[in-house]
């Protein structure tokens, strides 16, 4: 996803990282390549430049902070913009209180409609506990019906449709189906056509007019870049769009439409569809969207929090004894509540601008859970003198914490290593565990 952007942006902030201070000729140049990125990446042209303008307002405005580079500075605040033009929030699909919730998907022709339609369907099951009724009111071609009807099957949703000509009919027989299967959602599939033709829209008019919708879902093919902006600012002149569903971003390399779609139809992306497979859809979210684009993983907080942390009283404390020697279990135990304090480690991780690191971030996770079940399961006297911890109390620890004996031996182990290891580095302070300074 967003290879293509997240390359240029992320060698104008090597480049920049390059420079001292953050003056007006650099920003300048960095602010011009942005634009160059974010053109090539097919944003839309009036999107670039209301965002390049900002950007520069408020980065010229920037006090550059001590333990940071102006780059990462600089990142930010392209960050933050980025996040406004996303729409600042995620926004959450409205789901009625009582009574039953009806929400039609239209779109173009194989944006992903069908599709998105079941992955809703799964969604709000798994999610939110809501069954939905999905209905083909794609009436002029039985395929499109048959796909729905086997998608329906294999994901065990209620499906309804109709021989009835008229798609208006279908959705209102499937509004007293709902009912009487006291189904909570109604998902309407509806046909797509090539280009926004008059009949389309008429038809999509009037099924809205009949269904009153509480949510009117534009499903758009974020390959195709302004296109899909385009025809969704046409149908939102048409329609009552509530928001958009962006299809088929796992292929996206560009990411064109997903940074323009909201400015220029101010209709904000609820839902991103991230692969052919009934879950991949997500709930698109500003914030975490931006830190993809960037590529960079949201380094500034991570540098932030980790400072605030390890610079503690308490931290400095820990280096110390670290040094001489005294470190015990209990600071050991300090200091990996400190570390979990910073987040999970999954956000961590993702915070880092390392590739495919998903995986590593749930083990690594794992591991700091089971490591602060052992310790907790030590008593004052054991954490303080690691050494008294023999045999049967190993045992004990196994058992109290749920963990074997030879987690509770590979824990003692890490730890004994890291204090010799820390004797040796003695002369050399200033490295455990982080050093921002
Ligand atoms: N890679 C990828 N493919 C997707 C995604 N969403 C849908 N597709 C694929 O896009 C193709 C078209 O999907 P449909 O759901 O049939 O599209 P549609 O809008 O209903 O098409 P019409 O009913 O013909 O207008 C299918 O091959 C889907 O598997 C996605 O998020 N990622
Ligand atoms: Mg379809």
């Amino acid at each position: 996803m967003f290879d293509q952007i997240q390359e240029r942006l992320n060698s104008i902030f090597r480049n920049l990282s390059k420079k001292g201070k953050i003056s007006e000729s650099n920003i300048s140049d960095a602010l011009r390549d942005v634009r160059r990125a974010m053109l090539e990446a097919d944003v839309n042209f009036k999107v670039v430049k209301k965002f390049i303008s900002s950007v520069h307002e408020k980065s010229i405005g920037q006090k550059v902070l001590n333990s940071i580079t102006p780059s990462q500075q600089f990142v930010k605040v392209v960050k933050e913009e980025l996040i406004t033009l996303l729409g600042t929030e995620p926004d959450k699909i409205k789901i009625k209180k009582s009574g039953i919730t009806k929400i039609l998907l239209v779109g173009l022709q194989g944006v992903g409609k069908t599709t998105t339609a079941a992955k809703l369907a799964c969604f709000l099951k798994r999610e939110r506990q809501l069954d939905s009724v999905l209905v083909a009111a794609d009436c002029k071609r039985p395929a499109a019906v048959k796909q729905l009807k086997l998608l329906a099957e294999q994901n065990k949703i209620s499906f309804f449709s109709s021989n009835d000509e008229s798609a208006i009919n279908v959705v209102k027989k499937s509004m007293d189906y709902a009912f009487s299967e006291s189904k909570k959602v109604v998902i309407v599939d509806t046909a797509g056509r090539l280009q926004e033709d008059q009949s389309l829209m008429l038809e999509l008019k009037e099924i809205a007019k009949i269904v009153d919708p509480d949510e009117i879902l534009f499903v758009a093919d974020a390959m195709t870049g302004q296109d899909a902006v385009n025809s969704s600012k046409v149908f939102s002149e048409v329609l009552d769009l509530t928001g958009i569903i962006l299809t088929k971003m796992d292929a996206d390399t560009r990411g064109g439409a997903a940074v323009s779609i909201r400015e220029i139809t101010g209709k904000k992306i609820k839902f991103v569809g991230n692969g052919e497979s009934i879950n991949n859809l997500e709930v698109f979210n500003p914030s975490s969207m931006a830190s993809r684009i960037l590529g960079m993983g949201d380094i500034i907080s991570f540098v932030e929090n980790a400072k605030n942390l390890f610079d503690s009283e308490q931290s400095k404390n820990n280096q110390n004894k670290l040094f001489d020697g005294s470190f015990n279990l209990t600071d050991f135990e300090n200091q990996l509540n400190q570390f979990n304090k910073m987040g999970s480690m999954d956000s961590i991780i993702k915070m880092l601008p390392i590739k495919g690191v998903k995986k590593i971030g749930n083990i690594e996770e794992k591991k700091l859970i089971w490591m602060n079940a052992i310790l907790s399961s030590m008593t004052l006297y054991e954490k303080q003198n690691p050494s008294s911890i023999n045999g049967s109390r190993r045992k004990r620890i196994a058992l109290g914490s749920g963990r074997s004996v030879f987690e509770v031996n590979q824990l003692l182990k890490q730890f004994s290593q890291m204090k010799t290891m820390m004797k040796k580095m003695k002369n050399n302070k200033g490295i455990f565990p982080f050093n921002f300074k």
